[in-house]
């Protein structure tokens, strides 16, 4: 064993030997770091080598979680939280844009600033509901103290201005706020209102919180959406799972691609519920019934409701949150991407953070897990396109796809797979050695891109300096496992994606529950110069990646590959890419 893999199996060893130090962080609240001496620190000038050309973000500083997306008089409305002043956390306003397709932002002024009582040490975040009559309202959570940190919450509301400015430029933030106070227990626990739904008559939202160690998501309700009651049960709680951030609960068809409004809760339908793990920074969800009679959300049998649970993504995506689109009949799921990189990097950079590409979201037919696929709309910037097809990969095989920018560019691949028999052995061991939420990374990372395997790794090398001292592969290895099921296995791995040793570089990794039936797989990546977005078999498994190439950093230096360094020869039976339109970005 080399030595490269007594480290990788001594740190597994670690991380599975203390299970809670891993979960619980060591005990430390994780939130937002806080920096105070970087949280005014304006670049002089923006550097663009790692912005991106088609994903959200404004002209500088720091942005955190998307809030209250909405969709009112033709308008998208984003609201995201965002440092004014510099390119870390911390001066959080609402800053706000409006598109007509998600793809094309105008920039308009902050919608809701720290200015009075209830929110004057922070506005974070919150969610919009439209109430009858096209009146739209968010709720949104205020800081009014320091202390305890990172903050005293309670729960505010903010109305438009004007009904008639489809723009809704301005917000007012009434004086009977706030709405909603905190418990004793849970004064700095307590935040990121969801969108309201309606049972019995009333209005219900729910909050996410914690009590000790139990994540858990208050539910209140109200006769008017001004007095708020604290239901005597939470709509749904989890013991060990820590702080709640970001809660989203809303319904799903069980066929069909179509969205469903929020207020929908009976029907042929089930309910999603999804939270934001403060603990470790990534989230879960589960698949389940709203039981509208006790007022409780339940996980379907077989569904995890923890750690180890279902995933939008298994990269860098946090703080999410979905709305119903009414023009579209459709779900949307928009999803933060932090940068992984240091501090030190955005502020001398000017900026941080983006948006993922808005996602369509719905049920997979087997009721089991969610699909996600990027909003249509997101064709329009594909520009020059070139083909491949019905192409051989034997072992160690790279084919290298020309004609479009590499470094901004959409790509979408079905490989077709000789058969199953000889893909390699599943080790069970695995399945008692690694954490349960982390055993794809895992194999992901000791594995990595090289290492043969019976079927795969095959894939895409993204963002590849000329003489692959740089890339970032996307790529799959097929497992037979000894009840004869396969496990197709998907990893994104930043491992080889710079050559700069500073940079955070996890081999990100998730499984993909598709039965290649038809011996065939695909792969969609959004590659776009410091963010690579992957969707495997059709959006069952999703990984964002940050990356940040020193030598493959734009598109007369990155190349695009697709590779096979499997034992098998599969088949690339079509590709397309293409490069990507930069759309109006704020
Ligand atoms: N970010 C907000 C909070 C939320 C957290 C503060 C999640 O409301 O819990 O910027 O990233």
């Amino acid at each position: 064993m080399g030595g490269f893999n007594v480290f990788v199996w001594g740190m597994v060893g670690l991380v599975c030997f203390f299970p809670m130090l891993n979960h619980f962080n060591g005990g430390v609240m994780a939130f937002h770091k806080i920096s105070l001496h970087l949280q005014h620190r304006s670049a002089a000038k923006v550097e663009d080598d790692y912005r991106t050309g088609y994903h959200f973000q404004p002209p500088k500083h720091w942005i955190n979680d998307p809030n209250a997306p909405m969709f009112y008089k033709g308008f998208y409305h984003l609201f995201y939280q965002y440092n004014p002043k510099g390119s870390v956390w911390g001066n959080i306003v609402w800053a706000h844009s409006v598109s007509e397709d998600l793809i094309n932002w105008t920039p308009l002024d902050p919608a809701i600033e720290p200015s009075k009582p209830f929110d004057q040490f922070g506005c974070w975040s919150g969610s919009a509901t439209i109430l009858p009559g096209e009146k739209p309202v968010i709720l949104y959570t205020g800081i009014i103290a320091k202390e305890p940190e990172p903050g005293y919450q309670v729960q505010n509301y903010a109305i438009p201005k004007d009904y008639n400015d489809p723009y809704l430029k301005k917000w007012i933030k009434p004086d009977d706020n706030p709405i909603i106070k905190p418990t004793k227990e849970n004064v700095s626990a307590f935040r990121d209102p969801t969108t309201a739904w309606k049972l019995n008559g009333q209005w219900e939202i729910t909050v996410g919180s914690k009590q000790d160690t139990t994540g858990m998501s208050y539910l209140y309700r109200s006769p008017d959406f001004i007095k708020w009651t604290l239901v005597d049960h939470p709509l749904h709680q989890k013991e060990d799972t820590g702080m709640w951030e970001c809660p989203d609960f809303y319904p799903v068809a069980t066929t069909g691609k179509d969205g469903l409004d929020t207020m929908v809760v009976e029907g042929d339908i089930k309910h999603v519920f999804k939270v934001s793990l403060d603990i470790t920074r990534n989230e879960y969800y589960t698949i389940g019934k709203y039981d509208t009679k006790e007022d409780k959300y339940i996980p379907d049998e077989g569904m995890i409701d923890g750690w180890a649970g279902l995933r939008y993504d298994w990269g860098n995506f946090y703080a999410s949150k979905s709305f119903y689109d009414p023009a579209k009949k459709r779900r949307i799921l928009w999803g933060w991407s932090n940068e992984s990189s240091t501090e030190h990097e955005s502020v001398k950079k000017g900026w941080a953070g983006i948006q993922c590409i808005p996602r369509s979201v719905w049920l997979d037919p087997s009721g089991k897990q969610l699909l996600q696929w990027p909003v249509e709309e997101l064709e329009t910037l594909r520009d020059k396109n070139v083909q491949i097809s019905n192409t051989e990969l034997k072992q160690g095989d790279k084919v290298q796809v020309e004609g479009i920018t590499p470094a901004q560019a959409d790509v979408d691949v079905v490989f077709t797979l000789p058969g199953l028999d000889k893909a390699e052995v599943y080790d069970t061991n695995w399945d008692k050695t690694f954490p349960p939420e982390s055993i794809a990374r895992n194999i992901c990372q000791v594995k990595g891109t090289t290492e043969q395997g019976g079927l795969g790794p095959f894939g895409l090398l993204t963002l590849t300096s000329k003489h692959f001292e740089e890339y970032t592969p996307v790529f799959f290895r097929v497992f037979n496992t000894p009840d004869t099921k396969h496990k197709v296995l998907m990893c994104s791995d930043e491992m080889p994606s710079t050559l700069n040793k500073h940079e955070y570089k996890p081999s990100f990794g998730g499984f993909v529950d598709v039965d290649l039936a038809d011996n065939k797989i695909s792969l969609r990546s959004l590659i776009d110069h410091s963010v690579v977005e992957s969707f495997a078999a059709g959006g069952k498994t999703v990984i964002t990646s940050r990356v940040y190439p020193t030598k493959a950093l734009d598109d007369d230096n990155a190349h695009l590959y697709v590779f096979n360094n499997g034992t098998t020869t599969i088949t690339v039976e079509k590709l397309d890419a293409w490069s990507m339109k930069k759309p109006k970005m704020n």
